[in-house]
């Protein structure tokens, strides 16, 4: 049997990972009305598919421990943004700022911005990750929830999961040159997403 202090625990940990599932339910509901509202009326859907998680209890565990913060979830909630995420993935560069505006725009203040398409990480990985406070309307208190926001294109979303399954394989011990293959490879995906912005708005002006 659990003893009163480790009863509370978990019932603390439940309560901080429920909220923040909320979190993501408010901020879904909101990206799935635009998607739809786009697409009845006929415009150009900026979404092309959305996921989320919330960070299993391990892996917060590990990250404070990492940190060295003290292992709680009273400490979860005070030094981690990430433990809600969600990921938007679009058609182009365009529609990636474009949801970031329609954030702004709509009660959701966005207490960091990380530009990784404006400025790339070294090894070449590209997305816009916002960190955004949402307010979660429980049955007698409203909280402040932060939710992790990662907006890439689909070239850039294709780039990372292949980087990160590439790199979780090999436990990150990798051949020489791999490093520099993946960054060819970022680079031409950006490349590509030049390409397809330039016939999207070229389509946008053809007639017909
Ligand atoms: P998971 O499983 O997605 O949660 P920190 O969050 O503090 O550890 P940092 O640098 O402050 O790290 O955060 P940053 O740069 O905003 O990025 C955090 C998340 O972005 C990562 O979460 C990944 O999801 C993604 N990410 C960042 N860099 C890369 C990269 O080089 N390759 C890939 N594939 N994804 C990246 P986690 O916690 O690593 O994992």
């Amino acid at each position: 049997d659990l003893g009163p202090e480790a009863f509370d625990f978990v019932r603390r940990t439940g309560d901080l990972l429920m909220v923040h599932k909320f979190g993501i339910d408010e901020i879904m509901t909101k990206l799935r009305i635009w998607s739809e509202e786009f697409d009845y009326s006929h415009e150009h859907d900026p979404i092309e598919h959305i996921t989320s998680r919330v960070k299993r209890p391990e892996a917060i565990a590990a990250k404070l421990s990492r940190r060295g913060l003290p292992v709680d979830p009273v400490s979860a909630r005070r030094h981690l943004t990430d433990i809600a995420g969600v990921r938007v993935v679009c058609p182009f560069v365009s529609d990636v700022y474009l949801i970031r505006d329609l954030i702004r725009q709509h009660e959701m203040e966005i207490v960091q911005t990380k530009d990784y398409i404006a400025a790339p990480k070294p090894n070449g990985y590209r997305s816009l990750h916002l960190i955004i406070k949402v307010p979660v309307h429980l049955s007698d208190h409203t909280e402040l929830v932060a939710v992790e926001l990662q907006i890439r294109t689909i070239a850039m979303d294709f780039w990372a999961a292949v980087e990160h399954e590439l790199l979780y394989k090999s436990g990150g011990a990798v051949p020489d040159g791999f490093a520099a293959e993946l960054k060819a490879a970022a680079e031409a995906a950006a490349g590509l997403d030049a390409r397809m912005s330039s016939l999207h708005e070229h389509s946008e002006v053809a007639p017909g």
